[in-house]
Order: C-alpha cells, then sequence, then structure tokens
C-alpha cells in the first residue's frame, strides 16, 4: 500500500466521522449565492444522471437547483441524535400530553367519515391512524417550515453519510410534479424532506399516498381526506393485520427471570416478532392481554418514569416500526391511540 493510499485509508474514516459530528456545508455550498446549488459539483452529477435516464426536464432542473438553497440548520438537525438517547421515560411525555389528544378528538370530530371510511377500505384501526397524524404533525398543525427541495438537495449534496438515500429521495421528489401536481418550489416540509399531515418522504409519497376524496389528485399536504386514506395504505401495505392487538403491557415472574433476559429486543431497534407469547409465558413474561399462545411477538423493557416496563408487541406493533424505525415511536403512537379511543368512547 502506498502513501497516499495508507493516508486515504485513515483520513476517510475521520472525515466521515467529522462530518457527522460537525457538519457543515461544502465550501461550494457555503458560497453559492445566486446560483444556489446548481453550480456544486454534485448536483452537476445529478443532473447528467437526470439527463441520461431523461426522468425531468434539464431546463426545468436547473432552474430548480438554482432556487435550491443550502442549510446549515438542516445539517444540524439531521446529526443531532433524537429518540436514539431517550429512555421511554423521556420519549412519552412529548406525545402524550393531554392537549394532543384534545387536538385527535377535534380532528377527529371534523374527519369521523372520512377516519371511518378508511378503517373500512383498509382494515386498519381509526385511532391507530388518528394517532399517527397527531405524533407526526399535531393534526397538520406542524409540517415543516423547510422547502423540501433545499432540505433534499443539502443533505443529497452536503451530507455524505446519507446522501445516496437523499438523491434518491431527490429523484422521486422530481416526479410527484407529474404524477401528484406537487409545487416543487413551493412543496415545504421537515428537515428530511418529509411532506403533509402523514409526514410523508418523496418515495412513501410516490408508493403509497391515494386520492381518498376522488378528486383526481393525491395531496398530502393541504388535503387531510387524502392524508387520511394514505396513511391507512400505507398501513395495510406493510401487514397490518385487522382487528388484531397492537401490544400488551406484562408483568415479569421473578423466579424464571432470568431466561427471559436473552428473548428481550431493543427499544431503540425495531424487530420483527419472532419470539412466540408461549416461549415468553415459558421465560416467565406473562401479558395482561388473552392473547394466543402461537403469535408472533416481541418482548421489549422500556424505562418509564416509575422503572422497568414490559411490552409485548405484536405484528401491528412491528408495522407502525415500518413508518418510523423506532420502537419507543411505535410505542408512543399505540399508546395515543389508546388514550384516544378511551376519549371518544366515554
Ligand atoms: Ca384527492
Amino acid at each position: 500500500m502506498n502513501f497516499h493510499a495508507v493516508m486515504k485509508k485513515f483520513l476517510m474514516p475521520l472525515a466521515l466521522l467529522a462530518c457527522c459530528l460537525f457538519p457543515t456545508l461544502s465550501a461550494q455550498a457555503a458560497d453559492a449565492t445566486a446560483n444556489g446549488y446548481l453550480d456544486h459539483p454534485e448536483a452537476q452529477k445529478f443532473i447528467a444522471e437526470i439527463q441520461a435516464e431523461q426522468a425531468y426536464p434539464p431546463a426545468k432542473l436547473k432552474d430548480l437547483l438554482r432556487s435550491a438553497t443550502p442549510q446549515q440548520s438542516i445539517l444540524e438537525a439531521i446529526a443531532r441524535p433524537a429518540e436514539k438517547t431517550k429512555t421511554w421515560a423521556e420519549y412519552r411525555p412529548i406525545f402524550l400530553t393531554e392537549e394532543r389528544v384534545n387536538q385527535g378528538v377535534e380532528f377527529y370530530r371534523q374527519h369521523e367519515s372520512t377516519l371511518v371510511h378508511a378503517e373500512q377500505e383498509y382494515g386498519v384501526s381509526r385511532y391507530v391512524i388518528l394517532a399517527i397524524i397527531g405524533v407526526e404533525t399535531r393534526y397538520g398543525k406542524h409540517m415543516g417550515r423547510h422547502r423540501v427541495i433545499d432540505a433534499l438537495t443539502t443533505l443529497a449534496f452536503d451530507y455524505p453519510p446519507r446522501s445516496a438515500f437523499f438523491r434518491s429521495e431527490l429523484k422521486h421528489f422530481l416526479q410527484l410534479e407529474q404524477e401528484a401536481g406537487i409545487d416543487l418550489n413551493a412543496a415545504q416540509g421537515s428537515y428530511a424532506g418529509a411532506m403533509g399531515y402523514g409526514q410523508f418522504i418523496a418515495s412513501s409519497y410516490r408508493h403509497y399516498a391515494v386520492d381518498f376524496d376522488g378528486d383526481g389528485r393525491r395531496d398530502l399536504l393541504h388535503n387531510p381526506v387524502d392524508a387520511i386514506g394514505s396513511v391507512a395504505n400505507y398501513f395495510r401495505q406493510h401487514g397490518w393485520r385487522t382487528g388484531e392487538p397492537v401490544a400488551s403491557l406484562a408483568r415479569r415472574l421473578g423466579e424464571q427471570a432470568r431466561a427471559l433476559e436473552p428473548l428481550l429486543s431493543s427499544p431503540t431497534r425495531p424487530q420483527k416478532p419472532t419470539r412466540s407469547i408461549l416461549e415468553l409465558k415459558q421465560a416467565g413474561l406473562l401479558p395482561d392481554a388473552d392473547l394466543p399462545a402461537d403469535s408472533a411477538a416481541t418482548a421489549t423493557r422500556f424505562l418509564g418514569k416509575d422503572g422497568p416496563e414490559y411490552w409485548i408487541g405484536l405484528q401491528n406493533f412491528y408495522v407502525i416500526t415500518r413508518y418510523n424505525h423506532s420502537p419507543l415511536y411505535a410505542m408512543a403512537v399505540y399508546q395515543l391511540s389508546e388514550a384516544l379511543q378511551r376519549k371518544l368512547s366515554s
């Protein structure tokens, strides 16, 4: 190995590490003024790729990239650890608030017939759909303040750890103009480019959004009816099982306790349900709910405000982690859905 190769071997990971810990815009991006992202070398490569694939009109793409503004705040947001470092005791109070439940009740009353229709059409609990929209955007009140084009270009061209993913999302985003009538210049969303009531990223928008009010457009940014149908469709396509439970609190028996440890899954990494209820019971974990012995499940210990809580997650719990890859997120959605159902049934 020659000197340069050795240096490269050590320098590359360091550069990547620095990029993750202290993300900064590239010199080209920081210099960007009138031309936005247009002259950035990575953007130039992207333009050539889109041209070769004939995926979008080149002149329009150049205009769009010229208008795209590099955002340092987006790099800082994506590098910030979020739910990965939080415990359930810290995470729960963010989402399980009386205010959010009340906003959910209000949204339910405005859109009850749509939620019922979505439940019938896709077989997904109306309360889970309602909880997703509540956790994601407080029922459309916080859909994100970044231009999606700024978010996707900043992350595609100036955030090497995730550039492949965001270049792909940027390509999907371009297609949304034709396919869903999205104004690519105006669309706003999260720092990661997630859009609308349910915060769909561009690839999910293309694959799972539906025109639920039948007006000929799939509009997740301004149309709550389309958003409700699309969340339901997303869940159905990801394996939601109609009428089956999501999760159950469980009690751990002291005697056989040690047998349980190797069966527990991480509260921060989603895992497919590969244990059976019988296996968990034999290891000393007893669900409060009456669950079939052969149901596929996960068992997780969450650190709640009063100490460890044991939860059994079923297939539908796993499906919620397909929406956002975090068991804490799935638990927040599940508990909010239960709180909403209780409130709406009382
Ligand atoms: Ca529509």
